[in-house]
């Protein structure tokens, strides 16, 4: 029988989203807050239960969790360890060690199951997990204990003995040629490991958290997996909506599987009005609400469009029409009252709004300015709006 594990990082618990306004902000985040109880329920119900979970960094959004917080995520792990599971924790970048109040300072010595302290990659185990040994080898991310421009060259080699061979660490991996995304500017916030070293120390799946959204890597015999937050936080980190299961047997390569789960989605979509028909307000939130169902997401909706189509759409009758299909809507208005035509037709005036649009047509023009575009759109609306009044 192979080893289940579910493969869970960076569910930033207690995460507060600063673009919702306060009236939802707090049910937000108590949805979101529920991702591990949720995820711990969803174990035990399997017909197949995982044996193993382990969580790679970034549980919590910060090193001091509300205590409410911090009990009910502990009393969430201690079911899975109370129903026969094994449970292997590390801190990452956000949740970890050296500040005093860390929650891992406080309550590690109740923490449920196998909690990762050492700041250096070390051996851990064998669990016996499922009747199965499993050996592991990760650090728990400490600030400061090593800089960024050191990456780490030195793990914990296999071991010889018989059994599955797991690492856990919040890492960014070094040295790849291809598929990691570059560091954010919080690159000093994960342990970084040399990639080669990585695949040399042989381990047959390495349990990463760090990256924000799946992504698998294959170094040599080893498979090193990124699950990615199952909900987002962001427009810009949108999660994944799946949690990352893996049946690990010696001798085997390990076999992944993704679960899709209920998640409140975070959605950013564009759409240009006069495309398919979609010119007004009405005809572009029936689409939409057609398009989203039930779920109540998130939704960023920016639109375009230039010309009479764009100056014809009202933003605000398609708010009206749309924020009842979503649990918070943010509405970016970049349609344009203008297009090439009509800029060449008031270029021809001899006053400020001729010269305004003889300046935007050049613009609109040159090669290249595609990217501009916006600027100019958002640029002509401010500058025309003002020039409006004043002028016959
Ligand atoms: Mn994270």
């Amino acid at each position: 029988m192979p080893v289940r594990m579910l493969h869970l990082a960076d569910l930033h618990l207690g995460y507060a989203a600063p673009f919702l306004p306060a009236s939802l902000a707090g049910a937000w985040r108590e949805e979101r807050d529920r991702r591990l109880e949720h995820a711990v329920g969803w174990a035990l119900q399997q017909p197949r239960r995982p044996d193993l979970v382990v969580v790679a960094g970034d549980l919590f959004d910060r090193p001091d969790p509300e205590p409410a917080l911090a009990w009910r995520t502990m009393a969430a792990l201690r079911r899975l360890v109370d129903a026969g599971l094994a449970v292997v924790t590390v801190s990452g970048g956000h949740d970890e060690w050296t500040d005093p109040s860390s929650v891992y300072r406080r309550y590690g010595c109740e923490w449920p199951g196998l909690l990762i302290r050492e700041p250096d990659p070390s051996a851990f185990g064998p669990l016996l997990v499922g009747g199965e040994k499993v050996y592991l080898y990760g650090a728990a991310f400490t600030g400061g204990w090593r800089p960024a421009s050191r990456p780490i060259t030195q793990l914990p080699p296999r071991s010889a003995r018989e059994g599955i061979h797991v690492g856990l660490f919040h890492a960014r991996l070094t040295g790849l040629s291809a598929g990691m995304p570059e560091a954010g500017p919080a690159s000093d916030r994960a342990l970084w490991i040399d990639g080669a070293a990585l695949a040399g120390a042989g381990y047959d799946y390495v349990a990463l958290g760090c990256v924000h959204r799946y992504l698998t890597i294959s170094l040599g015999r080893t498979l090193a997996v990124y699950p990615g937050p199952v909900d987002g936080r962001s427009f810009d980190d949108p999660g994944t909506g799946h949690y990352v299961v893996v049946d690990l047997q010696e001798g085997e390569p390990p076999r992944l599987r993704r679960e899709a789960v209920p998640v409140r989605p975070l959605l950013s979509v564009s759409i240009r009005a006069g495309v398919q028909g979609l010119s007004s307000a009405r005809t572009i939130a029936s689409h939409l609400q057609a398009r989203l169902g039930a779920v109540r997401p998130v939704l960023r909706l920016v639109l375009t469009g230039d010309g009479e189509v764009g100056a014809a759409l009202d933003a605000g009758e398609l708010k009206a029409l749309l924020a009842p299909a979503c649990f918070y809507l943010e509405i970016e208005d970049r349609t344009c009252p203008v297009d090439e035509r009509r800029l060449a037709s008031l270029a021809s005036r001899e006053d400020a709004l001729g010269r305004l649009a003889a300046s935007a047509l050049e613009t609109w023009r040159e090669k290249g300015s595609a990217d501009r575009l916006p600027v100019l759109q958002d640029a002509w609306r401010l500058a025309a709006g003002a020039l409006e009044d004043a002028l016959p």
